[in-house]
């Protein structure tokens, strides 16, 4: 979506692009910390868990681009299923996130990506949406940790996951990076399927040789993304 600000004789010269994100995860991993690290720079060291959804927006420059980030922080915990899956429907970027400390945590990320699948109704493969991994709480000690890069990086290949990395919303550490790479991720995306669609958006006629001509012909249009 583009938010119209200053025209220039009809033309608009600023334009920043909402996209929604959403970030998803076992309860406790941290989705809350990472949310208020990016928004306010604030770490809080609570125990209390998130009841549902919440959201919050935050300019953000990438690639000389402005985006507001409408960031959906949901309810990790089974019994609020029901409460956060209704809001994964227009989603632009899907944050799944685990703690480096919590093993279970990480096993559980292909849950989270078949229930943001199923109920955002994503189609087109995972290799098409903006997916990014995060293996939060990087700075717990390496006797507490469970679970390596290398086995991040390892997972993600196998899922057809391309964007990962580690973070703490504790010592902010690669808190921006991480939305910030999901931004530049979602453009590329973007880009890669505004290019399919001029090679396939021909109005010319086209002429089949042999017994068929097609006349007219015109390919339709598909988004990439679901949309409400
Ligand atoms: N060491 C460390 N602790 C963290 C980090 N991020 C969050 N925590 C702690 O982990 C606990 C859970 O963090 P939350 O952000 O509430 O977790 P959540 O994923 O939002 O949990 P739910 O709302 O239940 O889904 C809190 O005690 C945080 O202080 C981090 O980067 N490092
Ligand atoms: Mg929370």
């Amino acid at each position: 979506m583009v938010e119209d600000s200053d025209q220039n004789y009809g033309r608009n010269v600023n334009k920043s692009v909402l996209l929604k994100i959403v970030i998803l995860g076992d309860g406790g991993v941290g989705k809350s910390c990472l949310m208020s690290r990016f928004i306010s720079n604030h770490f809080d060291d609570h125990n209390f868990h998130t009841i549902g959804v919440e959201f919050m927006n935050k300019m953000i420059e990438v690639g000389g681009k402005q985006y507001t980030l409408q960031i959906w922080d949901t309810a990790g915990q089974e019994r609020f299923k029901s409460l956060r899956t209704p809001f994964y429907r227009g989603t632009d970027i899907c944050i799944l996130a685990y703690a480096i400390d919590d093993r279970s945590s990480f096993n559980n990320i292909k849950t989270w990506l078949n229930e943001f699948l199923h109920y955002a109704g994503v189609k087109n493969g995972i290799e098409k949406f903006p997916f990014i991994v995060v293996g939060n709480k990087s700075d717990v000690s390496s006797k507490d940790r469970e679970v390596s890069y290398e086995q991040l990086k390892q997972w993600c290949e196998e899922n057809k996951i391309a964007t990962y990395l580690e973070t703490s919303a504790k010592t902010d550490n690669n808190v921006l990076e991480a939305f910030s790479l999901s931004v530049q991720r979602w453009a590329d995306l973007e880009q890669k399927a505004e290019k399919e669609l001029r090679m396939y958006h021909h109005p010319d006629t086209v002429t089949l040789h042999g017994s068929n001509n097609v006349t007219g012909f015109r390919a339709t249009c598909c988004s990439r993304f679901t949309s409400l």
